[in-house]
């Protein structure tokens, strides 16, 4: 019986054209931070289609939400299927949305057939970090990984707490964040590939095994503003063009045909005139591998090069890790049971890394998950461009709501 259920693939598509709309940056892509105005939006849209199928709708203190089928029996192991609404600035249309409204068509498909099963979808908050910098927060929460202290540690631009955020949430508040994941069978997360594996291979679906780790700095260069004029070459202590050395110097330090990637995504210089000379240059860098070695290895080089190259320029340089996440294969069982469905459902397939850090990674440490790929137009993602094939879209939410059948024992 559960096999023969289908998405309905016109809902999920109308679904994400209406969920498009709330950007803050209507005709180039799609911007949407946790905790603003289009999130609300978002969510508000959400809920209403979750109260139609009857579903019972909790927000913690994160503003993560927890959407249970109406039959939810509390004390029943649940399958939980997750992503997140948020996008990073000039995002796309697909990236995190998909995965959730991939999930509120398999509540509507069971709905359909009267079908009562232990299944949860769940939105995360912040999964991007777009407003502080900090990839998944809400599941780090949710994990334990953050915690009380790091409600005044994570600020935005405008220097604003997360505490202030979120109206100062109580220890209490915070505690009932946590997962019971006695509760939790597994956890399913499906999601755009964002890159171009699977389109260069003509598959439609992809099954992850391991997803990338991260580490995060900041590096602020503190040189001499002066004259941009008047100023000799020779007697300047020039912050961004020590910066755009180092820069380069980090990208040089990785194989262009490596599986290491290093990415500067943000720089800002002061005081930011074009006739004066930087006192000061900021910017972000990130490394990702699969290895967590590699990558520890790659940030001491590249941290041990900026200091050189600063003390050689006569400037000074102060290093901040901000935020990081292990490496991480998921659960092999897991793995062959959708190796065998999708054999089953002769969907040509592959198995296969993910460079993009998901929620799947902070939940993983606690309960079987997996995460299901469909493939990106051009492999390009974090971008107004970015963009699936309508029927690799259904393809991925029917194979979804196949595994979750099956994980739910239907
Ligand atoms: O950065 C990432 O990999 C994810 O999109 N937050
Ligand atoms: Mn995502
Ligand atoms: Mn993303
Ligand atoms: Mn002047």
């Amino acid at each position: 019986m559960a096999q023969l259920m289908k998405i309905d693939g016109k809902r999920l598509l109308q679904d994400l054209l209406v969920l498009r709309d709330f950007t803050d940056t209507p005709g180039s892509g799609v911007t949407r931070f946790s905790y603003g105005t289009q999130d609300k939006k978002a969510r508000e849209y959400l809920f209403e289609q979750a109260k139609a199928l009857g579903c019972r709708i909790e927000t913690d203190a994160l503003k993560n939400v927890r959407i249970h089928m109406p039959q939810n029996k509390p004390e029943c192991k649940r399958v939980v299927i997750g992503s997140h609404v948020d996008t990073v600035r000039n995002g796309g249309w697909l990236d995190g949305i998909y995965g959730v409204t991939g999930g509120l068509a398999v509540l509507r498909a069971l709905k359909d057939c009267q079908l009562n099963r232990n299944l949860e979808l769940v939105i995360f908050a912040e999964e991007e970090g777009s407003n502080f910098g900090s990839t998944m927060t809400g599941s780090k929460f949710i994990t334990g990984s953050y915690g009380d202290p790091d409600l005044d540690k994570l600020k935005n631009d405008q220097d604003i707490s997360l505490r202030t955020i979120l109206g100062d949430p109580s220890p209490a508040d915070l505690e009932a964040v946590r997962w019971d994941f006695a509760q939790i069978e597994a956890m399913l997360e499906l999601h755009i590939e964002q890159g171009p594996v699977l389109e260069r291979k003509g598959l439609p679906l992809g099954i992850v095994e391991a997803i990338f780790g991260m580490q995060v700095i900041e590096v602020e260069i503190k040189g001499v503003g002066n004259h941009a004029g008047a100023t000799p070459m020779v007697d300047r202590k020039d912050a961004l063009c020590a910066a755009a050395q180092c820069i380069l110097a980090a990208e040089d330090m990785v194989r262009p045909d490596g599986i290491s990637v290093v990415t500067v995504g943000r720089i800002h210089a002061e005081p930011d005139c074009s006739n004066v000379i930087p006192e000061k240059a900021r910017f972000t860098l990130e490394v990702r591998d699969r290895d967590n070695k590699k990558i520890q290895t790659y940030m001491d080089r590249i941290t041990a090069a900026f200091k050189e190259i600063c003390s050689q320029r006569g400037v000074d340089c102060q290093i901040t890790r901000t935020s990081s996440s292990k490496p991480l294969s998921l659960d092999t069982g897991l793995i062959e049971t959708m190796k065998g469905l999708a054999e089953k459902k002769r969907i040509p397939h592959q198995v296969m890394d993910s460079g993009a850090v998901h929620d799947a990674c902070m939940i993983a440490n606690h309960a079987r998950t997996g995460m299901i790929f469909v493939p990106s137009i051009g492999g390009r993602s974090h971008v107004p461009e970015e963009d699936t094939k309508k029927e690799d879209l259904i393809l991925g939410a029917q194979f979804l709501l196949d595994l979750a059948s099956d994980l739910t024992g239907a």
